[in-house]
C-alpha cells in the first residue's frame, strides 16, 4: 500500500483542545477535508437531475400575478431551484440561476442594470417587450433576447394576454464572486434599429463607412423563426448529421453570446436518441416545440412543451424524441464558457 491510498486523519483524532487552540486563531487542518473538496476522479456535485413541469407551476405562476402586484415584485418571478443546493439558494447549478417570469396586459417592470448576466428565453404569450440598452426587442415564443452585463433592461406588455419567459442567469456565480448588485434607471428611450435585423444574415455583416461594429452585443434578440429555420436547414443538408444543433453567438466575433454561460438550440429528428459526451459543466434542457425524453443517469424526465430540467456535469445524458413525425426542438444552457476560460473544461467521451 503507498502512503496515497491510506485514510487520511479525521478531527476527532486531534485533541479537542488543540483543535480549540487551532480555531481559536482562525486556522483548520487541511487533511480531515482534503477528501471533500478534492474527490477522487470526479467532482462532488451538489446539482441533483431536477425537473420542473410548465403545466403544474403555470397556475402557480398565474397566481403570483394575482397575490403581489408588480410594484410590489419589480420582476415577478418563482425560482426554480435544485433541492441539491438547497431552495433558498436559488441555483439550478453552481453557475446557473432558473426563473420563470410573469407578466400580465399594461405591466411594466422598471429598468434597472446589473453584473449578473440573463438572457429571456420567451414560453409564451404575444404583446411583451424588452427594451436593452435602448432597443426595442419584441418577445415571442422561442425568441432568446440577451440582457448582459451593466446594460439597462427594462419589460413592457401591450398585449392582451399573459406573458411568461424563462430567465437564465449567472447569478449563482456572481454572487458567490461577491460581484452582483444592481442599479436603478429611468424608462429608456428607444434608439431606431436592431441587431436581429441587421445580423440576420450570418455571412455578412454591417460595415458602415468599411467599419465593422464595435459593439461588445451587437445582437440582442435571436428570433426563434431564425433559429428553427436554421436547424431545419441543417438537418436537411446534413441527412447524416447526428447532432443537430446551434449555438447562440456574437456575429462579429463568433464567440459565445455571453461570456459565462453557453446557449444553444438543438434539433431531434423523428424518433432519434442521442447520447451526449460526458461533460464537465451542468447543462439545462428547455423543451420549446415536441416531447422529449431526457435520461440523466438514473433519472429520466418527459419534457412536454414549456417544461425544463437540469443534469449535473459528468453525468450521462441521452435525449429522445417521443415522436416518430414530428422534429423537437430544445433550448439548452450550460456552463462551458465558464468552464473553458477556467481552463477547467473537460470531456470524457
Ligand atoms: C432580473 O433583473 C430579471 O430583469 C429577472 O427580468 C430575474 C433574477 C435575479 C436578479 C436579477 C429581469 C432576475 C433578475
Amino acid at each position: 500500500m503507498t502512503h496515497f491510498d491510506q485514510p487520511l486523519g479525521r478531527l476527532e483524532d486531534l485533541p479537542p483542545d488543540y483543535v480549540a487552540a487551532l480555531r481559536a486563531q482562525n486556522l483548520v487542518p487541511l487533511w480531515p477535508s482534503l477528501r471533500a473538496v478534492l474527490p477522487p476522479n470526479v467532482p462532488t456535485r451538489q446539482t441533483k437531475p431536477t425537473y420542473w413541469s410548465y403545466q403544474t407551476l403555470k397556475p402557480l405562476l398565474l397566481q403570483a400575478g394575482e397575490l403581489t402586484p408588480i410594484e410590489k415584485a419589480e420582476r415577478r418571478v418563482l425560482v426554480l431551484a435544485n433541492p441539491g443546493h438547497g431552495l433558498e439558494k436559488m441555483q439550478a447549478s453552481a453557475a446557473m440561476y432558473l426563473g420563470m417570469q410573469l407578466l400580465l396586459p399594461g405591466e411594466w417592470a422598471p429598468s434597472h442594470r446589473h453584473t449578473p448576466n440573463a438572457v429571456r428565453m420567451v414560453v409564451e404569450g404575444e404583446g411583451a417587450w424588452t427594451t436593452v440598452d435602448g432597443e426595442k426587442c419584441p418577445m415571442s415564443r422561442g425568441d432568446l433576447i440577451l440582457t448582459p452585463t451593466g446594460l439597462w433592461h427594462e419589460h413592457g406588455h401591450d398585449g392582451t394576454e399573459p406573458v411568461v419567459w424563462l430567465d437564465v442567469l449567472d447569478l449563482p456565480l456572481v454572487y458567490y464572486m461577491e460581484a452582483s448588485y444592481h442599479l436603478n434607471g429611468d424608462r429608456q428611450t428607444v434608439k431606431p434599429g436592431s441587431g436581429e435585423r441587421m445580423w440576420t444574415r450570418a455571412g455578412v455583416v454591417p460595415t458602415p463607412v468599411f467599419q465593422r461594429s464595435d459593439k461588445r452585443y451587437p445582437m440582442l434578440r435571436y428570433p426563434w423563426t431564425e433559429t428553427r429555420a436554421a436547424l431545419l436547414a441543417l438537418a436537411e443538408d446534413q441527412p447524416g448529421l447526428e447532432c443537430v444543433q446551434v449555438t447562440y453567438v456574437n456575429p462579429e466575433t463568433g464567440a459565445d453570446a455571453e461570456n459565462i454561460l453557453g446557449f444553444y438550440a438543438l434539433m431531434l429528428r423523428p424518433g432519434q436518441s442521442l447520447c451526449l459526451p460526458v461533460r464537465s459543466p451542468a447543462v439545462v434542457f428547455h423543451q420549446i416545440e415536441g416531447h422529449s425524453e431526457v435520461r440523466i443517469a438514473e433519472s429520466s424526465f418527459t419534457l412536454s412543451e414549456a417544461d425544463t430540467c437540469c443534469a449535473p456535469g459528468y453525468t450521462e445524458v441521452t435525449l429522445r424524441n417521443l415522436s416518430s413525425e414530428q422534429p423537437a426542438f430544445i433550448f439548452m444552457a450550460d456552463e462551458s464558457p465558464l468552464h473553458r476560460k477556467l481552463g477547467v473544461f473537460e470531456s470524457r467521451s
